[in-house]
């Protein structure tokens, strides 16, 4: 959903709020993609800035309108108006600070009270980061709630488009749509060790075929 001063298109268009605590790489991951950096609109009355970002997939093109808050979320969770309408989500923590992970399912029980039945994906970002607090293995939240999780980093563009054609998919209910053009995208700020990230998505694997912890809120300290 545009935003009253914002153009329309006339292809298939959809709102996608990303929440997540301050500080874990929202602005920053919206922003890697040209365009919609290029087009984003500010609406002051609730403090937003709503970034449209085009994708292009074997069914034609598709314009996710990204609502990027201006970090107001600091000062008690956000207001109702950010997430009316929303027709998927990215729920966005830092693999670097253990809070944010923690933080995941008051977001998640926020968004869902006015935004039911949206897909949503789970991202874990800074995966770049050397000294993770948030291992792989010890995110689970989405296996109780249904969620699609990535590992991204937002600063060396690792999985950027993952999340998007994840909700594509869901939102066009066609699991084989694809991506047929990359968007334009900032270049690196940093490098991604290949390797180690391997084994992150190994471990991810191997994970999911363990039994959930009774109540892994409380055995994640
Ligand atoms: N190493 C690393 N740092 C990142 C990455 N993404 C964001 N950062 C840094 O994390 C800090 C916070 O990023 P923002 O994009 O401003 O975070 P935000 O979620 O928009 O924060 P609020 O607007 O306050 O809610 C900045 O210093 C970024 O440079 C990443 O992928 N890797
Ligand atoms: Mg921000």
């Amino acid at each position: 959903m545009a935003l009253p001063n914002q153009q329309t298109v006339d292809y298939p268009s959809f709102k996608l709020v990303i929440v997540g605590d301050g500080g874990t790489g929202k602005t920053t991951f919206v922003k890697r993609h040209l365009t919609g950096e290029f087009e984003k609109k500010y609406e002051p009355t609730i403090g937003v800035e709503v970034h449209p970002l085009d994708f292009f997939t074997n069914c034609g093109k598709i314009r996710f309108y990204c609502w990027d808050t201006a970090g107001q979320e600091k000062f008690g969770g956000l207001r109702d108006g950010y997430y009316i309408h929303g027709q998927c989500a990215v729920i966005m923590f830092d693999v670097t600070a253990r809070l944010t992970y923690k933080n995941v399912p008051t977001w998640h029980r926020d968004l869902c009270r006015v935004c039911e039945n949206i897909p949503i994906v789970l991202c874990g970002n800074k995966v770049d980061v050397k000294n993770r607090q948030v291992k792989a293995k010890q995110v689970t939240f989405h296996r109780k709630k249904n969620l699609q999780y990535y590992e991204i980093s937002a600063k060396s563009n690792y999985n950027f488009k993952k999340p998007f054609l994840y909700l594509a998919r869901k939102l066009a209910g066609d699991p084989n749509l694809h991506f047929v053009e990359s968007p334009a995208l900032a270049p690196p700020e940093v490098h991604i060790d290949v390797a180690e990230q391997q084994k992150n998505e190994a471990d991810l694997i191997a994970a999911a075929a363990q039994p959930l912890p009774d109540d892994d809120d409380d055995a994640f300290e």
